[in-house]
């Protein structure tokens, strides 16, 4: 952790004695005086300009934290974390990479191929190892747009997919996706997604079971889980990593709440095929399941709960419906086999006694289960999630203080208690045209590109996959975030024009068409709210460094586009970039004002190089989830049918599906160890996200020398398996399977599970020949092994946490990683 530094200690002093100077006006813990009038704000104009000039950094922030910028010579050469941060994030400090990166797009660019044959005859088998030619920003946005134009005309909105997943950079303004969609939508409409790659699975499941997607739900306040929580079961999830970056701008409550768990000593248990930091840093217990199994151990759990009387029957009768064919179900009442400890222990390969031991364990104390959402980016991936909220409402703590479970503790800061303040709205992707085509699950893009007009379930509707003509991508990373990578490829050459607006030269930009260069976060103004769920902060993202080479801000380029397609009064509203973020500003002041909290006017805001705290009310910081459900479920019902915890839907069930029916279970997995795959692919993939990059972001910047192994993404392998393959610590091994191959540098390590292999995701696809089909992967891209079927016809999300493989010391020629690399002519 970094230590502050003593400039902005004395600059906060300096101000809180300046601030005090005014005479009643109260700080609240802020560094604005917010309880003061507006005029009251005013006189202090001095304070902040001095406080501006004592100040040596300019003041922004990113999904890893606010902070502090400095600049020299025009380069962002160091950054600093904010004071307030209680748990600052070392990826802060690749600011000053993520702006002066070699591999940024520099100019606009378009691929050979298609700038002399056009979009009809464009050779599509050579996008990735193509010629790139430089092209002036007025012919590259004639060609985007003339390619709008002529698709929304001949083959209609569903011809042009523009939903763009991803997790492009934070700031209310330039937020890539929206500003993508506002400009569909004012040209003609455009296929969207539904869903998203986090937690595809849980969101549509938990919508039936609890009548919200829970996933992203404010959890149970920090301090009242300090307060009354026993024991944390973590269950496939570690938090000191994920919570170290945010959706919004974090407020690291979150790691900073589990360092108290810690110093308090509140026992917490692991359950992952994997020793994580958190389980390290909480000196947690460790149970590693084989992987993908979690529903079988949750069944053999609560088999324990029911047949050792543990579990709360009058919780179970006031606040559920079905428990009654969930126990017959235990019981084997249909199938003759009885879903005990034992039978679960033989599945995933945790102690009958220890599983036994665990329900007790949870039934005597109050229990806070924290579910992390790996367990079901999985082949059925719906059912862990239930069955987490069945053993949960076995326990009968669900709404009481410290119990129950949490879905979102280990992102973005869930249990950050949420702040009295206003929200900034951002800028909205305006209306859907009225014949916009239904949108597809975000994770069926390869299917839905290289299947037009086949039909799939999709949570009790029919999705018909439209013929994609135009694939444009803004603010995400297709190439990383989805599965199967080689038949990616393929499907990619189904639609006639790929646009990304991009950095970098990721492997989505290099298999494009036309790449437009756009600007970093840093070389631009915005605002942001600090902490998601609490609201806590608001940051000003004041512009650090000019844009870099002929980037351009994505409001830039989608406006140059609208201009082109006449309608850029309405994609601009006749504002500029200050004019949009004044109105986000006085909007959020004016709600802010409702609350009672006085705000200074924007012009002040802005030119103090400051930021908004807002005030915590206490009974906030006492907030429990569903406590309002359980003091009286007739007038705060579920928005389930029954209004109360679905155990058995029978929503789901009369949807007919054999992969998720109405309820919850164990489901064998379409790849697993115990599958027909496992005897030529014996080893179980876990991929998590990782330690020090966000997805494929910061993967360009030094930070990698701390993770990558032998130039190329780590595997982390047990001692015996390792072993077995004559592979030592540090060696460059090849992973493979049927779908591909890539190369990553060992890590021997009694932190995986015999049998299992982690490797994080993100790292740059990087083929050793692009022209060959299924290369090998230099950098270690691991979604080249997994594979691409949804998790079930119910929420069709994606299957990224798993696959069968096999590894070998890699004994082939010295391939160079090229992943950061710029293509030729680029
Ligand atoms: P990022 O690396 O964040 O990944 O997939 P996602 O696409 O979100 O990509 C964001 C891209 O946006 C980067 O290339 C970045 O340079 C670009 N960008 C950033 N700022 C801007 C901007 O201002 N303008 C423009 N135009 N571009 C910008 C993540 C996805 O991957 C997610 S959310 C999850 S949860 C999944 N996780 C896994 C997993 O655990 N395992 C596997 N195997 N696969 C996964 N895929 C999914």
């Amino acid at each position: 952790m970094k230590t502050q530094p003593e400039a902005m200690q004395i600059t906060r002093r300096r101000f809180l004695t300046g601030a005090a100077a005014l005479g009643g006006v109260s700080l609240l813990g802020s560094l604005w005086p917010r309880s003061a009038l507006a005029e009251a704000i005013s006189q202090a104009l001095p304070q902040f300009v001095a406080l501006r000039q004592a100040q040596k950094g300019i003041l922004t922030g990113a999904h890893w934290g606010a902070f502090e910028a400095i600049v020299r010579d025009g380069k962002m050469v160091e950054t600093r974390p904010v004071q307030d941060d209680p748990f600052p994030n070392e990826l802060i400090s690749m600011a000053p990479h993520q702006v002066h990166a070699p591999n940024r797009v520099k100019y606009p660019m378009v691929r050979k191929s298609w700038l002399e044959g056009g979009a009809q005859n464009c050779r599509p088998e050579l996008r990735g190892c193509d010629e790139w030619v430089r092209v002036s920003w007025d012919k590259a946005l004639t060609l985007v747009s003339n390619e709008i134009r002529r698709l929304q005309q001949e083959h209609g909105p569903q011809s042009i997919h523009a939903g763009s997943y991803g997790w492009k950079s934070v700031g209310m303004l330039h937020n890539s996706r929206t500003l993508l969609q506002r400009l569909m939508n004012l040209a003609g409409g455009f296929l969207g997604y539904a869903g998203d790659y986090s937690t595809g699975a849980a969101q549509v499941i938990m919508s039936h079971v609890v009548g919200s997607m829970e996933v992203y739900e404010q959890q149970t306040a920090w301090p009242d889980l300090l307060e009354n929580c026993q024991l944390v079961v973590l269950w496939g999830c570690n938090p000191m990593i994920t919570l170290k970056n945010s959706w919004n701008i974090p407020d690291h409550v979150g790691p900073a709440g589990f360092e108290a768990l810690k110093k308090k000593g509140v026992r917490v248990i692991s359950i992952d095929p994997v020793k994580s930091d958190s389980t390290d840093y909480l000196n947690a217990e460790w149970v590693a399941p084989r992987p993908y199994t979690d529903s079988a151990m949750l069944v053999g759990i609560a088999h324990t709960l029911m047949a050792e009387k543990l579990h709360n029957p009058d919780f179970l009768k006031t606040y559920t419906v079905g428990f009654d064919k969930f126990a017959a179900y235990l019981n084997g009442e249909q199938d003759g086999v009885v879903k005990d400890a034992d039978w679960a222990a033989a599945i995933c390969g945790v102690e009958a006694d220890a599983l036994r031991q665990l329900a007790r364990d949870m039934a005597k104390s109050r229990t806070m289960i924290m579910g992390g959402w790996g367990i079901q980016r999985q082949h059925h991936g719906e059912q862990p999630h239930w069955l987490l909220v069945t053993v949960a409402a076995m326990l009968g703590q669900v709404g009481l203080p410290g119990g129950g479970f949490g879905f979102s503790y280990h992102y973005s800061s869930g249990g950050s208690p949420t702040a009295r303040g206003g929200i900034l709205a951002g800028i909205s992707a305006g209306d859907a045209p009225k014949n916009s085509p239904t949108p597809i699950p975000v994770a069926r893009i390869a299917e839905c590109l290289a299947n037009p007009g086949k039909t799939i379930d999709f949570n009790g509707a029919k999705v018909t996959y439209p013929d994609v003509k135009m694939v444009y991508v803004a603010g995400g990373n297709t190439f990383h975030q989805h599965q199967d990578t080689n038949a990616l490829i393929k499907a990619w050459q189904h639609p006639e024009t790929i646009v990304v607006n991009e950095p970098y030269w990721t492997a989505t930009a290099k298999y494009a068409d036309i790449v437009l260069p756009a600007t970093t976060s840093y070389e631009r103004n915005d605002l942001e709210m600090g902490g998601d769920y609490s609201q806590l902060y608001v940051f000003p993202m004041h512009q650090c460094v000019p844009p870099q080479h002929e980037s351009r801000n994505d409001f830039d380029i989608f406006a140059g586009l609208a201009a082109k397609l006449g309608v850029q009064e309405a994609f601009t509203e006749g504002k500029d970039e200050m004019q949009w973020l004044k109105g986000m500003y006085d909007d959020m002041k004016a709600q802010a004002r409702n609350a009672r909290v006085a705000l200074p006017p924007f012009d002040m805001f802005w030119a103090s190089n400051n930021y908004i705290r807002f005030p915590v009310p206490e009974e906030n910081k006492k907030w429990v989830r569903f406590a309002d459900f359980r003091e009286n479920p007739l007038l705060n019902p579920l928005g389930t049918p029954s209004g109360k915890i679905e155990i058995y839907s029978e929503a789901v069930a009369k949807m007919g599906y054999t992969d998720c029916p109405g309820l919850p279970g164990w489901l064998p997995p379409h790849e697993w160890y115990q599958g027909p795959e496992a005897s030529k692919y014996p080893l179980s993939l876990n991929t998590a996200h990782p330690i020090n990059r966000l997805h494929s972001q910061l993967d360009n910047t030094p930070l990698r020398k701390k993770y990558a192994v032998a130039d190329r993404e780590a595997v982390w392998i047990h001692p015996q398996d390792a072993k077995a393959r004559g592979i030592s610590d540090g060696e460059l091994v090849r992973a493979f399977n049927d779908r591909g191959q890539i190369l990553v540098g060992a890590v021997v390590t009694e932190r995986v599970r015999p049998g299992v292999v982690r490797i994080s995701e993100g790292a740059w696809f990087d083929p050793a020949d692009p022209r060959q089909e299924g290369s090998l992967c230099k950098n270690g891209n691991v979604n080249c092994l997994t594979f691409d079927i949804g998790s079930s016809s119910l929420a069709q999300g994606n299957c990224g946490q798993m696959a069968q493989l096999e590894i070998e010391k890699y004994q082939g020629p010295i391939l160079n990683n090229t992943a950061h690399a710029v293509p030729a002519g680029a």
